[in-house]
C-alpha cells in the first residue's frame, strides 16, 4: 500500500478499480507467465503455499490449486522456464492487483445499526434467522444462516439499564437459539437450549427480554449446532454504552470489527481481503476499535505505524489502560482498544498469523487498512 498517498485519493481510485481478485487470479493463473510463476512458487514455499488457510473455499486455495494443476506435475511440455526476473514480475503483479483492488465492492454489508421499535419503553428488536447467499469477496459467493440477511447480523446498540425485548423468527431449517454473549442475565434469558430454554424449531419464534445489565462490547449469536451456526454468519454486535462513559472512551470514530474463520474463510465484519472495509480517521482524531473474535482460532491484530492503547477486555475496563502494537484475540473475547491517529497515510492492518492473511498469490482474508487523512 502506498504510504505516500492520501487516503482519500486512495480510496477514490481504488474504488474505479473493477478486476476482482478472484477473475485475476483465475486469468493469472490460465496465462503462460502466470501459471510458470504460481508453479514456481509452489515449489519454492514447499508443499502448498496456501494451505493454511482452512477455508478449501478461499479464492486463494482455489487459485492455488489451479496453478498446481496447471504445472506442478504437467512438465512434459514445458519448453523454457520463465526467467527468474520474470517469475518474480509475475507473482508481484499479482499482489499488486490485489492490493489494488482495495475496497473491492460487494453485496451486502453487515454489522449496520439496528433501530429498535419503542413499545411501552422496550426496544424490540426483530431478527429473522434465515439462509441466504453471500458475496464473501467479488465473485465468491457463500451460503450465510444469517440475522436479517446480513452477516454479521445488524449491530444493536444500547444503553446500560435498558429494556430491551429480541423477538427471534427461525426460518432456518434447523432448530437455533440466541445466546447473549457477555451479557450477566438472568438465568432463562442465556439462550442455552436444553440448560436455560427449548430450542427454537423451524418455524417458530421465541422472545427474549431482559433489562441490560453490564456495560461494554458484547456480542449476540447462535448457541445450537454453533461450530456450524455461528461459522456461516449466525453472530452479531450487542453493545452497551455505560450510563457513565470514562474520559478516554470519548473517541471521534468507534468501529466494530468482528473476526471469524469458519466456512466463509477468514473474515472481517464477513468479507475478505479486498473486499474489507478499511478504517478512516483524519489526522488527530481518535479512533476506538472493538475487537470481537466469533471464529475458532485466536487472531493477533497487528497495526501498523501507530500503537494500540487496550482499555476494556470483555466490556470491562482495564485498571490501567496499556500499549501494544500486537492484540491477540481469542474465541469469545472482546478487547476494545483507541489509537490516537498521529501518523497520516495508508496503513496495513491485520491478523499476524500471516497464512491467514497473505499468501503466494497476494493478500487475502484478514487483512484492511487504517486511513489516517491529513
Ligand atoms: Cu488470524
Amino acid at each position: 500500500m502506498p504510504t505516500d498517498t492520501k487516503g482519500a485519493d486512495l480510496l477514490h481510485s481504488l474504488a474505479q478499480t473493477t478486476t476482482s481478485r478472484r477473475t485475476f487470479l483465475r486469468t493469472a493463473s490460465l496465462s503462460a507467465v502466470g501459471a510458470g510463476a504460481l508453479v514456481a512458487c509452489n515449489k519454492a514455499s514447499g508443499e502448498a503455499p496456501v494451505q493454511g488457510a482452512t477455508t478449501a473455499r478461499s479464492s486463494a486455495t482455489a487459485a492455488g490449486a489451479t496453478g498446481g494443476t496447471m504445472g506442478a506435475h504437467d512438465t512434459s511440455h514445458n519448453a523454457v522456464a520463465p526467467s527468474p526476473a520474470a517469475q518474480a514480475d509475475a507473482m508481484d503483479a499479482m499482489h499488486e492487483k490485489g492490493i489494488k483492488a482495495f475496497p473491492a465492492r460487494t453485496e451486502g454489508k453487515g454489522n449496520q445499526l439496528l433501530q429498535p421499535r419503542i413499545e411501552k419503553g422496550v426496544k424490540v428488536y426483530d431478527l429473522t434467522a434465515k439462509v441466504v447467499p453471500w458475496e464473501v469477496e467479488p465473485g465468491r459467493r457463500v451460503e450465510a444462516w444469517t440475522y436479517n440477511g446480513v452477516v454479521p447480523a445488524p449491530q444493536i446498540r444500547v444503553r446500560e439499564g435498558d429494556r430491551v425485548r429480541v423477538v427471534l423468527r427461525n426460518e432456518l431449517p434447523e432448530s437455533t437459539a440466541i445466546h447473549f454473549h457477555g451479557l450477566e442475565l438472568p438465568n432463562d434469558q442465556d439462550g442455552v437450549p436444553f440448560i436455560t430454554q427449548p430450542p427454537v424449531k423451524p418455524g417458530q419464534t421465541y422472545t427474549y427480554e431482559f433489562t441490560v445489565p453490564n456495560a461494554g462490547s458484547h456480542m449476540y449469536h447462535s448457541h445450537h449446532n454453533s461450530a456450524k451456526q455461528v461459522g456461516l454468519g449466525l453472530l452479531g454486535a450487542f453493545i452497551v454504552e455505560p450510563k457513565r462513559p470514562a474520559a478516554i472512551e470519548k473517541v471521534d470514530v468507534d468501529h466494530v470489527m468482528i473476526l471469524n474463520d469458519g466456512a466463509h474463510g477468514y473474515t472481517f465484519n464477513g468479507k475478505s481481503f479486498p473486499a474489507t472495509e478499511p478504517i478512516v480517521a483524519r489526522l488527530g482524531q481518535k479512533l476506538r476499535i472493538r475487537y470481537m473474535n466469533e471464529g475458532m482460532m485466536i487472531h493477533p491484530m497487528h497495526l501498523h505505524g501507530m500503537h494500540q492503547t487496550v482499555i476494556a477486555k470483555d466490556g470491562w475496563m482495564q485498571p490501567a489502560p496499556w500499549k501494544c502494537d500486537t492484540l491477540n484475540i481469542a474465541p469469545g473475547e472482546r478487547w476494545d482498544v483507541v489509537v490516537n491517529c498521529t501518523n497520516p497515510g495508508t496503513w496495513a492492518f491485520h491478523c499476524h498469523i500471516l497464512p491467514h492473511a497473505e499468501s503466494d498469490h497476494g493478500m487475502f482474508g484478514m487483512v484492511t487498512a487504517l486511513v489516517v487523512e491529513k
